[in-house]
């Protein structure tokens, strides 16, 4: 039987319109990851039409210990759009089961042409924040299944920019409601989030996608994520980039 991208896209979306988790699509047929990223582009495609317009890439399955409990050694990578910037605060009504994890994020300032200018294109660097909400119960899902999914994408959030700096040992707290709730260090991200930096521009450009000036790279959680409550107080810093907030 031939997969229905269409469907799985339509499928998908359903259940973040609805706020509503769905069994792993895999479940019904399985389906490789080159098949998952056409899904991931169609769901994006049908935000698009809806008026939202690309933001940015984010980076997941960007820790050794990650990759090992999915058996992969890659990263996945998702598409951001400007309705997943989060703003001072995210109504975790409007979402099924959500986490937060702290982020670096990099700031594009001009067009990226190939993986060895992605580097001089970053016009800032920032400590950032992703809210993930995977449309899949309970979390559960298969390699392509999250793939499909948008690598569980639903919000982000950035906080002030600086000057480009090198950031393979930044330390790093996610609070919530003035407690710490994970600590960890920016190398947790592939060693180095550069080299998330390099991966999303090389995944990127592999996939026709051109990182546009203005755009945001999440280069991937210094921690594990935690769920994120209704009524909360969120704080994440990082060594020398401050901090960023956000309330639900
Ligand atoms: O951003 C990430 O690293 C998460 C990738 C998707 C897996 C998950 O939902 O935990
Ligand atoms: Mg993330």
């Amino acid at each position: 039987m031939s997969i229905d991208v269409e469907a799985l896209a339509a499928t998908l979306d359903g259940a973040a319109r609805d706020v509503r988790a769905i069994p792993k699509l895999t479940e019904a047929e399985p389906f490789d990851v080159a098949t998952a990223y056409a899904v991931q582009r169609a769901v994006i495609e049908r935000r698009e039409r809806r008026g939202e317009r690309l933001a940015g890439v984010k980076m997941g399955f960007t820790s050794r210990a990650k990759m090992a409990q999915m058996g992969v050694d890659d990263v996945i990578w998702g598409l951001l759009t400007d309705a997943m910037v989060a703003g001072p605060s995210v109504e975790v009504s409007g979402l099924i089961h959500p986490r937060v994890e702290p982020e670096i994020a990099y700031l594009i300032g001009r067009e990226v042409r190939s993986v060895a200018d992605v580097e001089s294109a970053v016009a800032g660097v920032a400590v950032g924040f992703e809210v993930l909400d995977s449309r899949f119960a309970d979390f559960s899902f298969t390699l392509p299944d999250v793939v499909a999914d948008n690598a569980s994408a639903a919000r982000f959030g950035v906080g002030a920019w600086h000057p480009p700096r090198d950031l393979a040992n930044a330390g790093m707290v996610l609070e919530i409601d003035g407690r710490v709730a994970q600590t960890g260090s920016s190398a947790a991200i592939l060693g180095d989030p550069a080299r998330s930096l390099r991966a999303a521009a090389r995944l990127a450009l592999g996939a026709g996608i051109t990182l546009e000036p203005g755009w945001v790279v999440l280069a991937g959680a210094a921690t594990a994520a935690v769920p994120l409550p209704k009524d909360a107080h969120v704080r994440v810093t990082c060594a020398g980039l401050g901090a960023v907030e956000v309330t639900t």
